[in-house]
């Protein structure tokens, strides 16, 4: 087992399946419970769980998939953190004839031999979901300008591009609205919280009237900053947000969040399912989207079904 050390493995025995896992990182909540599910769902379907953490950092990932390629699991999953930069370690594991599952992120190729299928959120149907909710909210308030600043998430990632893309395909040709800027803020708290101070900073409160951040962490960041500004008598801005970790879904409910664009963490049912089909030698759909919605102050949020992860 040279160059396995410091693996985590869970469950199984030696006859059962082994899976390799790279995770990109822990840079969130929903990162957090992704990790969680992965786990459960392996150990429930009593497969070995060889995990790697890459802390953020691609290399890190490859060097995973190489290590899984040298130790032949049964089958390579991993979340790609950006899209381009994975032809060549997919090809190694092509050639070494083990089956990978991209999931959560995607990755941009020309060979979608490189991969037997992909688990994870329509993040562009996420971004119009975020568009269509600040439209019918902009037609209730008879708003007809309003400035909006995006925090996203980290470039080159599926979720950022898509959740962008899917928003200003909504938004962009309506004159009601201008995105003033577009900061990077990593999918990360500490960043949201920075990027706020930045932004408020640069257009003060009265400057901004919409924030639509990519993620839940970025947003409670923000929600930080701006509930120090607000003893100084800022106005109410219109905050929407993705993932509903409970956090989120809490601040809605207390009427600091306006929407909550759901992006569930829970895959790893569906991806052992795949590992399971894919070992028994079967057919597997090559593109898994699990269904989700939005929660928003146009619904009832005492109703119970309005809970985060
Ligand atoms: O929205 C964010 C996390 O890739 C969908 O990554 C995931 C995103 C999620 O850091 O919170």
């Amino acid at each position: 087992l040279t160059g396995c050390a410091g693996k985590q493995e869970t469950g199984g025995d030696s006859a059962s399946v082994v899976v390799g896992f790279s995770q990109l990182g822990a840079e969130s909540s929903w990162r957090i419970a992704n990790t969680v599910s992965m786990e459960q769902a392996a150990k429930a379907a009593g497969y070995g769980l060889m995990m790697e953490n890459a802390n953020q950092k691609q290399e890190k990932q490859i060097d995973a998939i190489r290590s899984f390629i040298a130790y032949r699991v049964d089958v390579i999953v991993f979340s790609p953190i950006v899209q381009t930069g994975w032809d060549n370690v997919l090809a190694e594991a092509k050639q070494a004839d083990i089956p990978v599952i991209i999931m959560d992120r995607m990755i941009d190729t020309q060979d979608d031999s490189l991969y037997r299928a992909y688990v994870g959120a329509d993040f562009y149907a996420e971004g119009v979901r975020a568009g269509e909710y600040l439209i019918r909210k902009a037609d209730t308030l008879g708003a007809d300008h309003l400035r909006i600043v995006e925090i996203c998430g980290t470039t080159g990632s599926t979720p950022m591009q898509d959740r962008q893309r899917g928003f200003m395909d909504v938004i962009g040709k309506d004159e009601r609205f201008t995105v003033i800027e577009s900061v990077d803020g990593d999918f990360l708290q500490s960043k949201g919280e920075e990027c706020m101070r930045e932004l408020l900073q640069k257009y003060g409160t009265d400057g901004i009237d919409v924030i639509y951040s990519h993620n839940d962490a970025m947003t409670l960041g923000a929600l930080n900053v701006l509930e120090k500004e607000e003893t100084a008598g800022s106005k109410d801005m219109i905050i929407i947000t993705v993932d509903g970790e409970k956090d989120a879904v809490d601040a809605l409910k207390a009427g600091k969040i306006n929407c909550v664009v759901q992006c569930t963490p829970h895959l790893g049912p569906s991806v052992m399912k795949l590992v399971r089909d894919v070992t028994a030698g079967k057919e597997i759909p090559k593109v898994y989207h699990p269904d989700e919605g939005a929660f928003s102050d146009f619904d009832d949020l005492t109703d119970p079904a309005v809970e985060g992860f």
